[in-house]
């Protein structure tokens, strides 16, 4: 059996080999993530975000556990901002999630946010890809909402969950600004500590001031640990997916991130294109010359890119 076919049939291992390839050599993987895309389209993709250790794992075992029962089929990614490694499940969420690690039903990956040649969103796009192929109902994307390039990533997603815990000193410091427009719903979790109230009061504050109330976000009081407030936050997650789906902003969404795939991947195809084109030699040449003070890296570019266009005109219309 192909490749492709035992990741639509959720063939665990051959998933996990296409992930590999896909951080380690994406040119290939590219091939087999084209014969799947036609099976793509049905999972939803729910981004998770917020300060570390605010319950963010917690919140997508207690809501996977939940929609399991439904009969969901999901995927977890979980990006980890700490590790330099991808491809391996963490511990701290391998221990976390422990109970779905058996559950067939459920594919966990872990990825590092370093060392991703193509970019860590080309990244994650791909292995949304592969999780919607093979046949996952939910995606969830767990992230810290801490740098720019956590946001791009979660970013992909239909609907973003800001996890937010009381009693961080100045509450509100914890949720950003820039992080603050991209939340969908807002997860109040750890309310079994002092200060949940305090803090939804802050969160329907900061939402007013910001949106000039435009819109109206959710905010969910949970208990990870214990499971509280978990069946509750599935109803409003499925509430507000009917809803967006309705007003047309999921097809808004999917169509940025469609854009941004494409963005993406032209980026990276269009640079290995190139320098392919002008050969070593001619930048090697340009290097030397940068380096001697011949020459600045800005002209440098500008010479090689004569020679590209040069060479994209000898060789006829056939190269782009
Ligand atoms: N008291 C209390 N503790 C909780 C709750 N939810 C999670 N925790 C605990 O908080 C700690 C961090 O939870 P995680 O789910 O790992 O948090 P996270 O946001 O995924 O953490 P990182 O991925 O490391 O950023 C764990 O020890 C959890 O058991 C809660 O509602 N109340
Ligand atoms: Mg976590």
């Amino acid at each position: 059996m192909d490749f492709s076919t035992r990741v639509r049939q959720g063939d665990i291992r051959a998933a996990a080999k296409l992930i590999t390839m896909v951080e380690n050599d994406f040119q290939h993987a590219q091939k087999i993530l084209k014969e799947l895309h036609q099976y793509c389209g049905k999972a939803i993709v729910i981004g998770i975000t917020g300060p570390p250790g605010s319950g963010k794992s917690t919140i997508t075992d207690r809501l996977t556990q939940h929609i399991r029962k439904k009969g969901k089929k999901v995927g977890i990614i979980a990006i980890d901002p700490s590790s330099p490694f991808s491809g391996g499940a963490i511990l701290g969420d391998r221990i976390r999630m422990q109970d779905l690690a058996t559950d067939k039903d459920v594919f966990i990956r872990s990825i590092g946010t370093r060392g991703h040649l193509g970019g860590l969103s080309r990244s994650t796009q791909a292995i949304v890809k592969i999780m919607d192929a093979m046949g996952k109902d939910i995606i969830f994307i767990e992230t810290v909402g801490v740098g720019q390039s956590e946001i791009e990533v979660i970013k992909v997603s239909d609907v973003i969950l800001l996890v937010a815990i009381p009693g961080m000193g100045d509450d509100i410091q914890v949720i950003k600004a820039g992080i603050m427009e991209i939340g969908d719903i807002f997860v109040v979790n750890k309310a079994d500590r002092d200060g949940a109230d305090k803090l939804i009061m802050e969160i329907e504050m900061m939402i007013n001031l910001n949106d000039d109330g435009k819109r109206n976000p959710s905010i969910i009081k949970t208990v990870g640990t214990e499971n509280i407030g978990i069946a509750q936050l599935w109803r409003e997650i499925e509430r507000l997916i009917v809803e967006l789906e309705e007003n047309g902003q999921i097809y808004q969404r999917r169509r940025n991130r469609v854009r941004k795939e494409i963005f993406d991947l032209f980026q990276e195809n269009w640079k290995e294109m190139f320098f392919q084109l002008i050969g070593e030699e001619n930048l090697g040449k340009e290097v030397e010359r940068v380096l001697k003070q011949e020459d600045d890296p800005y002209c440098a570019v500008e010479k090689l890119t004569e020679i590209f266009k040069k060479k994209v005109f000898q060789g006829g219309n056939n190269i782009v």
